[in-house]
């Protein structure tokens, strides 16, 4: 397979910007940047893809720069349906400093931020040396501009195509960086500093985007409950990380190993049998968080991650460190309980049954155990030793339901 032929197979390759970028990819030795804004002090999942694109193409023998907004970052790239809150300027270079750090850990691309050569750029220069290239015609035709308009949309926010083209303009002159590689929600400001590029210079530039990653309903892939899924640990935790990815949707997991791993078409093709054949075993689900997780946060973080996993599983909990029940719960409810007490009034205050008649059913019919343990006694007092490090203590009603406490 040529590189060409493998992003297309990998489903990497939505918007291209001219036919002849195919043989320019598979002969190599393109200087390209990808960017991201200081939007948060970490990256997500919904990066991950557009970041592993780039590490492909340099693996491929391509060359990488990642570009922060810093300037942008002050402005906001548009959303489709409302204005972005600005960010301060703290918040800004505090991110900067966060995502500069992660990049270089876990891609160790070069990388520029665009404050660099915008800060100096006054108001006069850019009407004459920029604004002259962009029709508003043009511009109000960018996919993201219409959408916006019938809710609106700032001066600010609708210049902010025209920064990023000029990144591109800079990045060509500067480092003859010549292909732009994102998510399909760039494709409008891709082709901005394209088109920016030829008018000004007479020279072609070239982008591509790939395709936003989604689940079975078609939402996008990496919210859990709601929350963004973060690629630092301390924001989520490998755990966290880990069970998200080992339920991927069998209809979907065989996508996922093609944009979020690097195993071999040979080895993603038997997964996707395992999926037809023993869809049980989620053996494409276990390797998807595995390889995920590793690239991610390495071996022993994936080992805890799979060891918290089978001690939920199996229901036992003694060995764990006060670290690992931490992570396990991390996004759950924690209710604060009281030693000493009456296990029908500890399953009441843990929000596990409504009623004492209801809690003693639930006992009686052997559906509770604490920390592992079934409780089949009524008047059990659950005292200090009921506490894993005389802190936490893990209830299970029926086959899935947990609840946790905190002394
Ligand atoms: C700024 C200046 C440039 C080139 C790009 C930018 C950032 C760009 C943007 N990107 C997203 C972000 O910052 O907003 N305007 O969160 C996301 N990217 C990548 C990918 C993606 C995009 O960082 O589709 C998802 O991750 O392109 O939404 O000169």
């Amino acid at each position: 397979m040529t590189l060409f032929e493998e992003l297309k197979w990998r489903g990497l390759i939505k918007d291209i910007s001219s036919p002849e970028l195919e043989e320019k990819l598979n002969n190599g030795g393109l200087t390209f940047y990808i960017g991201t804004d200081p939007t948060a002090d970490s990256l997500h999942i919904g990066h991950l893809s557009s970041f592993l694109i780039s590490k492909r193409l340099k693996e491929a023998g391509h060359n990488p720069i990642l570009l922060i907004g810093g300037a942008t970052g002050r402005i906001g790239d548009p959303r489709p349906t409302t204005e972005r809150e600005m960010k301060t300027i703290e918040e800004v270079e505090h991110n900067i400093k966060c995502l500069t750090k992660q990049v270089e850990y876990l891609f160790g691309f070069e990388i520029v931020n665009n404050y660099d050569w915008s800060k100096d750029i006054n108001f006069i220069d850019f009407l004459r040396d920029y604004g002259k290239f962009f029709n508003i015609n043009y511009m109000l035709d960018k996919d993201i501009i219409r959408r916006r308009l019938e809710t609106g949309i700032t001066y600010t926010e609708f210049s902010y195509m025209i920064m990023q083209a000029m990144d591109f303009l800079t990045l060509y002159q500067q480092k003859n960086c010549t292909m732009q590689v994102a998510g399909s929600d760039q494709w409008g400001n891709i082709t901005a500093g394209i088109d920016l590029i030829r008018k000004k210079l007479g020279k072609e530039a070239y982008g591509f985007t790939m395709p936003l990653v989604t689940t079975k309903d078609g939402t996008k892939f990496g919210k859990s409950e709601g929350n963004a899924l973060w690629l630092d640990k301390n924001k989520t935790s490998p755990y966290t990380m880990y069970q998200y990815l080992l339920n991927a949707e069998d209809e979907k997991v065989i996508d996922y190993l093609k944009v979020f791993t690097f195993l071999p078409k040979e080895e993603i093709d038997r997964l996707e049998l395992e999926v037809k054949n023993n869809p049980h075993l989620r053996e494409a689900q276990k390797t998807l968080a595995k390889e995920v997780i590793i690239f991610l946060h390495g071996e022993e973080e994936y080992n805890k991650a799979v060891k918290l996993t089978e001690s939920l599983f199996n229901n036992k909990f003694d060995d764990l460190e006060l670290s690992d029940i931490e992570d396990i719960f991390k996004n759950e409810k924690i209710r604060e309980v009281q030693t000493n007490k009456n296990i029908v009034d500890l399953l009441i205050d843990m929000g596990v049954s409504s009623s004492k008649r209801e809690a003693r059913e639930f006992i009686n019919g052997n559906a509770i155990s604490i920390n592992g343990n079934k409780i089949n006694d009524l008047d059990l007092i659950i005292d200090d030793n009921y506490f894993l490090h005389n802190t936490y203590i893990i209830i299970k009603r029926g086959k899935k339901n947990y609840y946790m406490g905190k002394k």
